[in-house]
Formats: C-alpha cells, structure tokens, sequence
C-alpha cells in the first residue's frame, strides 16, 4: 500500500465514505446491524489503512504487515467494508454478508475472513491479545506495529486495564490502541451506563502517551497517527477517538438506541443518497 501523502485529506475522504457506502450495502443484505458503529468508524478505518498501516492486498498475511485487532467482533461491517476498499476482500463479497457459509460472517472471526487478524466477539479480551502480538514481534526483532480498535464498552471490562498495565510494563511501543469512544453501549449511553472518565487522564496515568481527537476528523486523525508513530519515549500509544454514531447519514445519526439498527427496506437506499448527498457538499 502507498500510504497518503501528509495533508491530503481528499482521497482519504473518498477512502472514508467508500468504507460507510461499502457497510451500509452489506446493511441492506440483512436488513439490519451494527450500521450506526460502521458509520461512525469509517474514518478511523480509512486514516489507518490508507495512511497510517502498511499492508498487502495480494499477501494479506505478509510478515512485515502492521496487525490491525477488532477486539469487537460486532464491528465486523465496518471491517469489512474496509477490507474490501482496501482490495483484501472484493466488492463480490458485499451480497454473501452475514449468509449461510459466507466468509463474512456477521461477528468476526479470523478463521473465516482474510485479513481479520483476531476473532474478537467476547469483548474485553483483545489488548490482550495485541499485548501478546507485540511481545511476539518485539522478540523476533520485528518492526510491525499493533493496532487494536477497541469500544468505550470494553473499558467496563478488567482485563483491559490489566492489559493497558502490562504494555506499559513492557514498554510496548510498537502498539496502538484506538479507542472508539462513541458513548453507546448496548443497553444505552456509556456514560450513564459506566463512565470511564476521565479518559486521557486514566490512560495517561496507566503509563501510555494518550491524544484525544474528534473521531470523525480526518486532519486531527492523521495528525494523531502521525504523532503515535513519532512519538519518542518506548511507552504505548493510545488515541481516543470521540466519534458520533450513523456518522454521514443525517436521519441515522439522529436516532436512538442504535446499538443494534434495524432499517426499513425503503430507506436503505434513502440512506445511501443521503450519504452521496453529504460528500458533495
Ligand atoms: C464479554 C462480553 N460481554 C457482553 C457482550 C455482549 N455485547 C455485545 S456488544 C455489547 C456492547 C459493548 O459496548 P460497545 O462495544 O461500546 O457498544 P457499541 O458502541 O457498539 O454500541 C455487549 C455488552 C459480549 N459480546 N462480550
Ligand atoms: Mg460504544
């Protein structure tokens, strides 16, 4: 891959919003799904794909690949709509999703998919996973680095922090969490649910160089993806990302309780005009 020039945010944009077209085609296959999640990460996913990581569409398990970990499985759309813009998977794929025998099934799992590098369904587990990656690569003198997308739900979960402890402790900086801090969990608002606040404070104080950025700014993404890579000190990187659920699609961002989104046959189609229709702008 030929990552993007620094401060060209157009082809990122149409990086962006060919990921939030490819999810929500895939959406309109089941009728339903994490669409809201998709939309609100399309940005984090083109930033790291096609500018942050290095990677090979025709050898998706090249050794010298950067790893990027879904801890959350249910983000598997988003992913995937990733995976395909970035010609791992192919537009082909897009009428197979969540069906019978399909390679893209509706949670993700790394056995089915080529390029999903964890399956990450049980939520909480996968810095630990990455943590283990990045002990691995740091000994075999490798230079890949780790990115791990996390949820603001799975900082409810023990096991992060004792994994936020452990890459501190071994002073991993060849990881990267990202955390998408949308303020949604499935049985409602995080922080009315369980807050993690204050977050760049608790990061910071677990040892980790911490930025916060608005998750649906490409500039502010970049530059922050630009500073984990620079940054000197051997400590992991972690950027929280502060993003808005059905990011693009106006009538989709503005509805409630989207966690999991069921979508009227009609508007699928309504939401993907809406969609162009924000681009043009
Ligand atoms: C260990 C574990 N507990 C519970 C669940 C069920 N679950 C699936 S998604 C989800 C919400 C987690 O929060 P978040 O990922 O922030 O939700 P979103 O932003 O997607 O709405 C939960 C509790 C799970 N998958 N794994
Ligand atoms: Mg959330």
């Amino acid at each position: 891959m030929t990552p993007t020039p620094h401060g060209d945010n157009r082809q990122l944009e149409q990086r962006a919003h060919a990921i939030r077209r490819n999810a929500l085609m895939m959406g309109k296959v089941q009728g339903q799904g994490y669409i809201a999640q998709a939309l609100d990460i399309a940005d984090v996913l083109a930033v790291s794909y096609f500018h942050a990581m290095n990677w090979r569409a025709d050898d998706p398990q090249w050794e010298g690949r950067d790893r990027f970990f879904l801890s959350i499985g249910h983000y598997a759309i988003a992913l995937y709509a990733a995976l395909i813009e970035a010609g791992i998977l192919t537009p082909a794929h897009i009428e197979t999703y969540g069906g019978d025998d399909s390679h893209l099934p509706m949670s993700g799992m790394a056995a089915y998919t080529p390029g999903m590098e964890i399956t990450g369904g049980s939520l909480g587990q996968g810095l630990s996973v990455a943590v283990g990656a990045c002990l691995g690569l740091k000994r075999k003198g490798s230079k890949s680095r780790v990115f791990n997308l996390l949820s603001d739900g799975e900082l409810g979960e023990g096991s992060t922090w004792e994994a936020a402890m452990s890459a501190a402790h071994w002073q991993l900086d060849n990881l990267v969490a990202i955390v998408d801090n949308n303020n949604q969990q499935a049985d409602g608002a995080s922080r009315q649910m369980l807050s993690s606040e204050p977050l760049h404070e608790k990061w910071q104080a677990f040892g980790w160089f911490t930025q916060r950025v608005n998750g649906n700014d490409l500039a502010e993404l970049v530059a922050a993806f630009d500073a984990a890579r620079a940054h000197p000190e051997p400590v992991p990187r972690v950027i929280i990302c502060d993003t808005k659920m059905g990011r693009g699609v106006s009538f989709l961002e503005a509805r409630e309780r989207n966690h999991f989104m069921r979508v009227d046959a009609d508007e699928w189609d309504k939401a993907l005009a809406d969609l162009d229709e924000g681009a043009r702008r």
